[in-house]
């Protein structure tokens, strides 16, 4: 699997059907074959011209983009973005019903908002007011410090030197087919697929770039 140009299509660690009944066979399969495909294709089609970029890695992609060519910088920012956005989001979720975190993520969500159900508060809150298109992330700083962060359009909080522990899609393709413009459902249910074994990973992994 590459990490650097030309970027492929990380395989789903799932079948499609597999996040039912909270996310629908067809929203995943659309969701991840057509826009997230696109958004490795954009991304390629944006380096090709570009050879001296073709070497870096999609993390740092998505983290400096203002380095790269004013020409392909928008393009950058938006594609690599959307690719990693997506990476995270299929693996951070499963059908695994985890239900909730463990570990030092756990003692950290409970430290930082006083209980889960909070925590869960908060983020929802966050997620229900993204205008337009954009995420929710649950990210650690270089401190190993917890925040709830909202980005807009396909922009990621790697570019902000935070590490993304999990995210939610709050674009409608994520969830019209199902929910229609019922956001509030989508995001309750969507607690039911979190991956926390996955999430305190990656938790861990920012405790160790502390
Ligand atoms: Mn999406």
């Amino acid at each position: 699997m590459n990490n650097h140009y030309p970027f492929e299509l990380e395989p789903l660690p799932y079948a499609y059907d597999a996040l039912e009944p909270h996310l629908s066979s067809e929203i995943v399969q659309i969701h991840y074959e057509n826009h997230h495909q696109n958004y490795v294709n954009s991304l390629n089609q944006a380096l090709s011209r570009y050879p001296h970029y073709q070497n870096w890695y999609l993390e740092k992609l998505v983290a400096h983009y203002n380095a790269l060519p004013v020409q392909i910088r928008t393009a950058v920012q938006n594609n690599a973005g959307g690719v990693y956005n997506h990476n995270l989001y299929w693996s951070s979720m499963c059908p695994c019903s985890n239900y909730f975190p463990i570990g030092t993520l756990k003692k950290a969500i409970d430290r930082y908002y006083g209980s889960f159900a909070f925590f869960q508060k908060q983020f929802k809150s966050n997620a229900m007011d993204v205008f337009g298109s954009g995420w929710v992330w649950l990210v650690a700083d270089t401190s190993a410090n917890l925040d709830i962060v909202v980005t807009a359009n396909q922009d990621s909080p790697l570019s902000s030197r935070l590490t993304p522990i999990i995210n939610l899609d709050m674009w409608e393709h994520s969830y019209y087919l199902q929910y229609h413009s019922t956001r509030s459902e989508y995001i309750d249910n969507w607690w039911h697929l979190v991956d926390w074994t996955y999430a305190e990973e990656r938790y861990q992994s920012a405790r160790v770039l502390k």
